[in-house]
Formats: structure tokens, C-alpha cells, sequence
């Protein structure tokens, strides 16, 4: 197949570019939520200058984040606008493969209705054959379900961990490499270095939670945030770590593919903590981003 556009690292985007909001949304009110989710291909800048045609929900990569508690009804109306036939498959649910997750083609919509049970941030994607081509082309997304008496903080991001396998400009990533796990880049929310180029601003003292989940569809993932430590680490539906006496602390949240948690944290000086997969080799691949804690300079861009 062809070689696939070239991803240039050191580049800087456009000055148009605007870095997709990290901050985690609220549980809306009510205890049901009905939504539609659009089916389309999109063309997209996943890198300075590099331009895909993502197959995505809603136009983006990936896709909106949903929230409620455990309990809730979700009542999601898939809605294909696009030209290849896609389906959606919630791992928050607990359905019948056949049925909610079944391919609609170009034109049609299903609902997919089903309570949340389970707490946990949840995968969901374009499960249409090959659904390897399908993940790895951008149709993913996360959907948080809190557990129950989770703890207010000051600020929720949300982190969602991909590759990409870059075809030709303006053209779906390349099947073969995702095949043979040949990613061009690994990215958080999307884009290659995405928080280098536009950091974070948080403030030292203050408390965050960041939400990760690793999309895949084939690289795993050791979240850390550089100069800090997590005190509280909740993995695949259960609390691994909480402050407490013996002054626990974790430095990396691992996850395979399909895999989600949170970690908790403050910064106890101003300055900057850069935000990797301490799986390094893909922190030069566009893995890596930077909180901004207090009024400090960030240079910004990839040659800082
Ligand atoms: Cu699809």
C-alpha cells in the first residue's frame, strides 16, 4: 500500500489550530440521557499539516464524551451519514452483539438504549468489520459512568490514548499497518502533541483527576505525569490506590487497549509537568503534553 503521509514532529500547527478541550464534562441532570451520534467520515488534521479522512462520530476523534451514574438510562440514537455502512458497540453496556450493535448502512439509524450497571470509564466504537480498520481510523470514544460517592475535586480531564496509521493526505489510515501495529503516532484526544503545542493551565495545591482511556486499537499505555505522584488510582471498575496511612502513592496507570481508570493528583510548585505514556518510544511519536501549573512561561511547541 502506499507509504502514508509523513508525520513531522517538530512542527507546529497553524495559527487557526485550536486543541480539543481536555476538561471532562459533568454528569448532566436526570437519570436518562438521550443523545444522537452521528456516523461520518470527516477529514482531519491529526498532526501539523497532516490531513486523514477519520472515520468518526460526530466529526471528531474521538468522539464526545458522555457521562452519568450508575443507574442511568442511556437511549443513544446512531445516525449513519456517511458512505460506509458503521454500528457502535458501548462497553457499558450489557446488549446482545446482534442487535444494538449491529451495522446500519449509509442512510438508516438504530437506537441503542441500555442501563449503566457498572461504573467506570468505558469504551465505545465502531465495532463494523474490519473493526480494526474501523477503531484505528478514529471511531472511538469514552463514556464515564461514576461510581457512586466519587469525590469532588477542582478540575476532570480526560485523556484518551490512540495511534494512527497514516495513509495518503486527506485519505483513511492504512489497514496493513494497523495490522502489523506499524503506528505512525500515538496521541492523546487526537492530536500529535497536542498539549505541547497549547498546555494545560492548572494551579499548584489544587486538586485534579485526570480520566484515561486507551482507545488502542493496539498499543497499551503507562500514564504519568512528570514531578508528581498519584495519590489515587481507580483502574477497570476499582480503586487501586487511596490516600490513606501507609502513604501509598503510584507513579503509572497502566492500561491495555479497552482498558480505563483515573488518577488523582495536585503539584506542590509552579512550573511545568509534562503528560506521557511512559512507554517512551511513543512520547517522540506524539505522546506528550504539558501541565502549565501557575503563572509560569510555556514555551509550547515541539522543539521545547
Ligand atoms: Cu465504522
Amino acid at each position: 500500500s502506499a507509504p502514508g503521509a509523513k508525520v513531522d514532529f517538530a512542527a507546529t500547527p497553524g495559527p487557526n489550530w485550536k486543541r480539543r478541550d481536555p476538561i471532562a464534562p459533568a454528569a448532566p441532570a436526570g437519570t436518562t440521557h438521550r443523545l444522537t451520534l452521528d456516523a461520518v467520515e470527516s477529514v482531519v488534521e491529526v498532526a501539523p499539516g497532516v490531513t486523514q479522512e477519520l472515520w468518526t462520530f460526530n466529526g471528531q476523534a474521538p468522539g464526545p464524551v458522555l457521562r452519568g451514574k450508575v443507574g442511568d438510562t442511556f437511549e443513544i440514537t446512531l445516525v449513519n451519514k456517511g458512505k460506509l455502512g458503521h454500528s457502535i458497540d458501548f462497553h457499558a453496556s450489557k446488549v446482545a452483539w446482534n442487535d444494538e450493535m449491529r451495522t446500519i448502512k449509509p442512510g438508516e439509524s438504530l437506537v441503542y438504549k441500555f442501563e449503566a450497571k457498572h461504573s467506570g470509564i468505558f469504551m465505545y466504537h465502531c465495532g463494523t468489520a474490519p473493526a480494526l480498520h474501523h477503531i484505528g481510523n478514529g471511531m472511538f470514544g469514552a463514556i464515564i459512568i461514576d461510581p457512586p460517592g466519587l469525590p469532588a475535586v477542582d478540575q476532570e480531564f480526560f485523556f484518551v490514548q490512540s495511534e494512527y496509521y497514516t495513509g495518503p493526505l486527506g485519505q483513511p489510515g492504512d489497514l496493513t499497518k494497523m495490522q502489523n501495529e506499524a503506528w505512525d503516532a500515538v496521541v492523546f484526544n487526537g492530536y500529535v502533541n497536542q498539549y505541547l503545542h497549547q498546555p494545560i493551565r492548572i494551579e499548584p495545591g489544587k486538586r485534579y483527576r485526570a480520566w484515561v482511556l486507551d482507545a488502542g486499537p493496539s498499543e497499551n499505555s503507562s500514564f504519568h505525569v512528570v514531578g508528581t505522584i498519584f495519590d489515587t488510582m481507580y483502574k477497570e471498575g476499582a480503586y487501586t490506590l487511596r490516600p490513606g496511612d501507609a502513604r501509598g502513592g503510584a507513579q503509572a496507570l497502566d492500561l491495555q487497549p479497552a482498558q480505563g481508570g483515573f488518577v488523582e493528583f495536585s503539584m506542590d510548585e509552579p512550573g511545568l509537568y509534562p503528560i506521557v505514556t511512559h512507554k517512551f518510544a511513543n512520547v517522540g511519536k506524539g505522546a506528550l503534553g504539558l501541565f502549565q501549573a501557575g503563572e509560569v512561561p510555556a514555551a509550547g511547541g515541539a522543539a521545547h
